[in-house]
């Protein structure tokens, strides 16, 4: 048997504006399946393409992926291609998988990634089974990806064999879909991580776990945390060595949780090298500012460690907002105290970043990503609340302290309340919501009134980074627009 991985992300399809997502790195979440595969004594692993980051174009460069896919497979007729996707990426899934079954008729296909999750939706597929309906997958993983590493160590790929749970396939009948629960993290001896030469940087994972549990949020449920500090210092001191990386990109969705402070504050003394720092990049939850003593405690410890980019998901500044996006801290809807605290808390957080530079105004620029989330629900007063709000943030940017906002839709994706809730309005099988009830003509417009013209027309600025005030005339001429008389 051969095992080769593969992600719709690392391709593209003509000049579809999802393809601003490209991301050239390799995906942790294969790199994970190849460590575990190797470290259970299974070799026969490879990664498709060698280089992800020449971005093959699913269109364009048929013949060579074609081509190379051969020399890949190199006649193996027990091929198992293990393919991830997220949602927004699953445009490109069905375009590989079909090419994938068009040319390996023998292969067998195993789909996996954030977007497969197993949900009860009044009168539509899940993601699951529209994947195994559509014959694009001969099982799915749910989850992370222990079934599918027990799938192949122990079944020889035998789906129908398989106990562990997170691994799902059509019943003989061809209907039915057979499995059940969700994957479990796969058992590792060292930490996975991806390493980017160019800009020498390591993404890793350490613990995945937040309490939030926003109504937007598709982190795949994972026990915290999913390595002991021990562990992490242990692989990653030998990695530092060698590589030398300069930056260190930490995926754990929501780290610094006051709980899990000590862990982090291990793991990091454990990897302190005084004399060759590595930068960090990490998330940043609002919420954990809010209280004077832990942002005095957190902030020199993000300091020292060298933690230099901040992803802060700010999401919404209306209780209204926080309601349907499902805003949560702790499983609660976020009060409009709440919003209004974490926005003084980051304004003090940036503001102490700045009195660092102006004392060592030699250490490199800190940058604050704020990430806002727009609803189809805002109305007039919802929208200008989002733009003053930036504008706030963006008036406290400078040399130093670098602030940029950006804006997204509110994605109903798999698995998520919001999906839940929303699935009446949206194609249900457009996972890439470009259409996302925004055709004309469609009912819901009716319902929410005006905010799906003021989604649309914001649809171009999605994603993008906003690092000066340049975004906020035509936002505000926007919602001016939108909502006017
Ligand atoms: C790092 C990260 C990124 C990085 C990616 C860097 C990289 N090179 O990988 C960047 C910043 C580029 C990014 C971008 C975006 N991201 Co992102 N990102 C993450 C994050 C925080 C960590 C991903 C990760 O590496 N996890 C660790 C690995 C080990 O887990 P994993 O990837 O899930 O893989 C496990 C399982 O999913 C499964 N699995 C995965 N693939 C496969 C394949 C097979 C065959 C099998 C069997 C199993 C399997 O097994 C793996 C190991 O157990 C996750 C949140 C999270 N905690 O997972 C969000 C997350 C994946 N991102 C998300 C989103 C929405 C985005 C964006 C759309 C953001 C935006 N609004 O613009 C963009 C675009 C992504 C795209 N192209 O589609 C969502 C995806 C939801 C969905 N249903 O698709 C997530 C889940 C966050 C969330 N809160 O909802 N992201
Ligand atoms: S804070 Fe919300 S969006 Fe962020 S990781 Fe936690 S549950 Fe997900």
């Amino acid at each position: 048997m051969k095992v080769i991985l593969t992600s719709a992300g690392y391709y593209r399809i003509g000049a579809h504006w999802l393809n601003h997502h490209f991301n050239p790195e390799k995906r942790l979440g294969l790199k994970t399946i190849e460590d575990s595969l190797r470290q259970a004594g299974f070799n026969n692993v490879l990664h498709f393409p060698g280089d992800p980051a020449v971005g093959l174009d699913l269109w364009r460069d048929r013949a060579v992926i074609i081509e190379e896919l051969k020399r890949t497979v190199a006649g193996e007729n027990d091929a198992v291609f293990g393919l991830s996707t997220t949602s927004e990426e699953y445009f490109k899934f069905t375009a590989l998988a079909e090419l994938i079954r068009q040319e390996f008729p023998q292969a067998r296909i195993v789909a996996g990634g954030p977007h497969f999750k197993r949900e009860k939706l009044e009168g539509y597929r899940d993601s699951v089974e529209t994947a195994l309906v559509s014959k694009l997958a001969d099982s799915v993983v749910v989850g992370h990806a222990q079934p599918f590493i027990d799938l192949v160590i122990n079944q020889h790929g035998q789906k129908d064999l398989i106990a562990s749970p997170g691994l799902y396939y059509l019943g003989s009948a061809g209907e039915e879909v057979k499995g059940h629960g969700y994957g479990k993290f796969p058992q590792l001896r060292t930490v996975p991580y991806t390493y980017t030469e160019g800009s020498r940087l390591i993404g890793t994972i350490f613990d995945d776990s937040c309490e939030n549990r926003c109504g937007f949020c598709a982190i795949p449920l994972s026990r915290s945390p999913l390595f002991a500090a021990g562990t992490v210092i242990d692989s990653l001191r030998p990695v530092f060595a060698n590589l030398a990386p300069g930056q260190l990109s930490l995926y754990d969705s929501n780290p610094f949780e006051t709980r899990r402070f000590d862990y982090y504050r291990e793991v990091f003394e454990g990897l302190y090298d005084r004399e060759r720092p590595v930068f960090k990049i990490t998330f940043l939850d609002p919420s954990l500012i809010v209280s004077d003593d832990y942002r005095n405690k957190l902030g020199p410890f993000l300091l020292r460690h060298a933690f230099f980019k901040f992803f802060i998901g700010r999401d919404v500044v209306t209780e209204q907002s926080a309601r349907v996006a499902g805003s949560n801290l702790r499983g609660k809807v976020k009060s409009q105290k709440q919003l209004d605290d974490e926005k003084e808390a980051l304004a003090k957080f940036i503001r102490a970043l700045k009195t660092v530079h102006t004392r060592a105004p030699d250490i490199p620029p800190h940058k604050l990503f704020l990430s806002y989330i727009i609803t189809p629900f805002e109305d007039r007063e919802s929208a200008r609340a989002i733009a003053d709000d930036m504008e706030t943030f963006l008036g406290l940017s400078e040399e130093g302290v670098k602030v940029s906002v950006r804006i997204f839709p509110l994605m109903p994706y798999p698995g998520t309340r919001v999906r839940r809730e929303l699935v009446k309005w949206i194609e249900p099988e457009d996972y890439s919501f470009s259409s996302y009830g925004l055709a004309p003509g469609d009912p819901w417009k009716e319902e929410i009134g005006l905010s799906h013209e003021l989604m649309s027309s914001l649809s171009g600025s999605y994603g993008k980074s906003w690092e000066n005030q340049s975004f906020l005339p035509f936002f505000r001429s926007i919602i001016d627009k939108v909502f006017a008389g």
